[in-house]
């Protein structure tokens, strides 16, 4: 039996770690994982014990890392062709490719000044005009795959797929920093909340020991 294990940072901040884990989750996978605390001296010489790039996450499938999140959605959608991963429908497919692609490769403004934070909110939170584009960029893809694909179910293609495992470390940061959104937005932050897979993975987050290092 082909062995997995799943090399992750702190679930209260590594946004990359819970998009690998979601697809771990949604693939059935039976896994191991490993946590290794970000921003310490010794993180990067743990992190390279596992994962040739130094970041995290990587899945070490049969002792072969793979090591980084998309590789690790297209090699589990491989492996697990049953479990929908992404859309059967070849339009949807497509699109739903470059929806993840676009989040793995873009959203700079975001990702830095709205860090993944489990543990905070901030109500009132102003942002600046190149974060609120971005905002405005995700609220349309959001929309645009609700009304176009999202028919079968309460995410962006219907059933829970690689595409909302990459925009559910968004949905955490637009409840962190109190972002306001319409009733479509809204209700898929909701579903992506309320998903069991969140559930599991923000009540580890909560028993995740301090860490200055993030203060
Ligand atoms: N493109 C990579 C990005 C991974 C990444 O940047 N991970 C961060 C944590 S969220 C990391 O490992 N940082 C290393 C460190 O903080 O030492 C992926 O998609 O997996």
């Amino acid at each position: 039996m082909t062995s997995y294990t799943l090399i992750l940072g702190n679930k209260t901040y590594s946004s990359w770690s819970l998009r690998g884990w979601l697809l771990a989750r949604q693939a059935g996978l039976d896994f191991t994982e490993v946590v290794i605390p970000l921003r310490r001296p010794e993180t990067r010489a743990e992190i390279l014990k596992h994962s040739p790039a130094g970041k995290v996450p990587a899945l070490v499938e049969d002792g072969q890392p793979i090591w980084d999140s998309l590789a690790i959605a297209e090699t589990l959608a491989e492996r697990f062709p049953g479990k929908g991963l992404w859309p059967g429908d070849a339009r949807a497919r497509q699109v739903a490719r470059c929806v993840t692609a676009e989040m793995h490769s873009g959203f700079a403004p975001l990702r830095q000044a709205l860090s993944m934070d489990l543990s905070k909110h901030y109500p009132g939170h102003a942002v600046g005009a190149e974060v609120q584009a971005d905002i405005e960029r995700i609220c349309d893809i959001w929309r645009d795959c609700r009304a176009s694909f999202g028919g079968g179910g309460d995410f962006l293609f219907g059933d829970f797929g690689i595409a909302d495992a990459f925009y559910a470390p968004v949905v955490t940061r637009f409840r962190t920093y109190d972002v306001k959104l319409d009733g479509v937005c809204e209700a898929y932050c909701a579903a992506v909340t309320a998903h069991p897979w969140m559930q599991e993975w923000a009540a580890a987050a909560a028993a995740e020991p301090r860490a200055p290092e993030f203060d």
